[in-house]
Formats: C-alpha cells, structure tokens, sequence
C-alpha cells in the first residue's frame, strides 16, 4: 500500500502541490508532528510557535480564538513557517454553502486563504463545499482536508457518512488532499469501477496525548503509536498535551514537543519496516 511507503516516496506521487510539500517537510525535518497552537494571547501563541517551530512539520491554528488578533500577526506567523520550515493549517471547520464559504475563506478580519497552506471542511453539505473552497484555494495552490471522522465521544462523523467523506474527497483530488480521521481512508467506500489501488489520501490525527486518555469535554486521545503504527496515519496532531494548561512555561514546550515528536518518528520507522 502507498502508506507503508516512505514520506519522500510517497511525496513524488502527489498531484496537489501543498500534499507534496507537507510531505517532503515531514521527510526533511523527520517530523511527523502538529502542534495546536490553541491559546488567547498573541504573544503567547507566537512564543510557543518559535519554541516548538523546529520539532514540527505543520502549525495548526484556531485563529479566531486569539483575544487580541491584530493582521500584523500574520506575517509573524510567516516569518516562523520560513525560519522553522513548518506549513501552516488553519482549522477552521467550513460547514456552510459554497457562496459562504468562499466569501469566509478568502475575507473577512482572517483573510485565510492568504496564509494558510491548509484548512479543512465538514463534508455535511456535499459536494458544493469543496466547489466553493476549492474556487478560492485552487488557484492559491492550497489543499483541503474533510473531517470523516472526530475524535470525540459520540460522533456523529462514522459510517456511511464517512464513506461519503471519502467519495466526496476521490472526486475533487486536485484540491482534497486528505482528511481529519482516526485510520487510514484509502478505498472506503470505493466500488469496482474505482482506480483506488494507488490512492494515498493525508490522515491528519488530532486526539493525541501520552499522558492522559481524555478531557472532561468528551476529547479521547490515543498515543502516538496507536495513532501512526496501528492504524496508519500520517500526521499525529498534539495541543494540550505539549503545552498544558500553561502556556508560559516555554522550556516544558519545548521538551514535551521533542517528546512527541520522536514517539511519532519512531512508530512510522515501525511502520515502515513492518
Ligand atoms: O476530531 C477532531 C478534529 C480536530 S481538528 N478532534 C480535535 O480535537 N480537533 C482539533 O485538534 C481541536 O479543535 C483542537 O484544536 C485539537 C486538539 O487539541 P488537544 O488539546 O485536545 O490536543
């Protein structure tokens, strides 16, 4: 299966031009790690940025949880992505008509489409989402991500919807690089008349933590191995556990960071020679 093969192998093969470089970023600075950066101070998201920057191969961002956003923020957050060479991926969970999307993806106060390498969409409306994401992103050389499925208690991302996800995604390659899942997606849902046997869609997994299985608002987390070596995934996405509840405490960042990603290198090392 294409996932058993390596990052850079399996980079040379990808249409998309953000696939090829995410990977080849993975491969480059042998990090299969993303770091959440889900705090309310500028200054603290750009601190744990720089401190975290040379252990990850992707930045994800709530942006819109920052209390005192300014667009100056911006070109920081680009200047980080140049000196620590990560991609960035705005998790901004599209729902909505291709109109509204479009309009939510390149405007507003974020301007996402500017900045962002990556960001990702609920499949619930159907196809017209990736209509109206793709019309902003294509000609930007973004790539998207759906959520097939979460990594709450009780979703409601499972069975055929998720085999829809997956439709969905195989119809629109040249903009849907992957998904938000648990396992690996190649060939759900395919039927015979599908060319599914080289198909290598990105799984980017949040719901990762060594430490503890859970928050108190439905968060499960698996560990690194679980996540990469038993059920194949690409990318182990990490918030709370590299940064806890206190985002000051840098030097903690910064090991819990090397932490995690060494556990995410060593399970696809497994995975590779298994
Ligand atoms: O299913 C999901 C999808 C996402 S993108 N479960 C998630 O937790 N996420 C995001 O990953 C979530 O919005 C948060 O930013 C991050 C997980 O954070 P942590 O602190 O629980 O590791």
């Amino acid at each position: 299966y294409p996932y058993q093969q390596s990052y850079a192998q399996r980079a040379l093969k990808q249409t998309n031009s953000t696939a090829k470089l995410l990977l080849e970023t993975m491969e480059r600075k042998k990090s299969n790690l993303a770091v959440s950066v889900d705090v309310t101070k500028t200054k603290d998201f750009l601190a744990i940025i720089d401190v975290v920057g040379p252990f990850v191969c992707l930045i994800k961002t709530h942006i819109d949880i920052l209390e005192d956003f300014k667009h100056d923020l911006i070109q920081h957050l680009q200047d980080l992505s140049v000196k620590h060479d990560f991609l960035i991926f705005e998790d901004r969970k599209f729902a909505d008509i291709g109109n509204t999307v479009a309009l939510q993806y390149s405007s507003g106060v974020h301007k996402i489409a500017s900045w962002s390498h990556i960001t990702n969409a609920h499949p619930v409306p159907g196809p017209s989402i990736i209509a109206g994401l793709s019309s902003v992103g294509l000609p930007l050389g973004r790539g998207l991500l759906l959520l097939a499925e979460m990594s709450t208690k009780g979703s409601l991302a499972t069975g055929s919807y998720t085999e829809n996800a997956v439709r969905m995604a195989r119809a629109h390659r040249d903009f849907v690089i992957g998904f938000i899942a648990q396992r690996r997606m190649d060939g759900v849902g395919a039927t015979a008349e599908d060319a599914v046997e080289d198909e290598d869609f990105l799984i980017l997994t949040p719901g990762v933590g060594l430490d503890t299985k859970g928050d108190a608002m439905g968060q499960q987390y698996r560990t690194p191995k679980e996540v990469v070596l038993d059920s194949g995934c690409d990318v182990i996405i990490v918030g709370r556990g590299i940064y806890g509840n206190d985002p000051t405490l840098i030097d903690a960042i910064a090991a819990s960071a090397k932490r995690y990603m060494a556990e995410g290198w060593a399970a696809y090392l497994e995975r590779l020679s298994s």
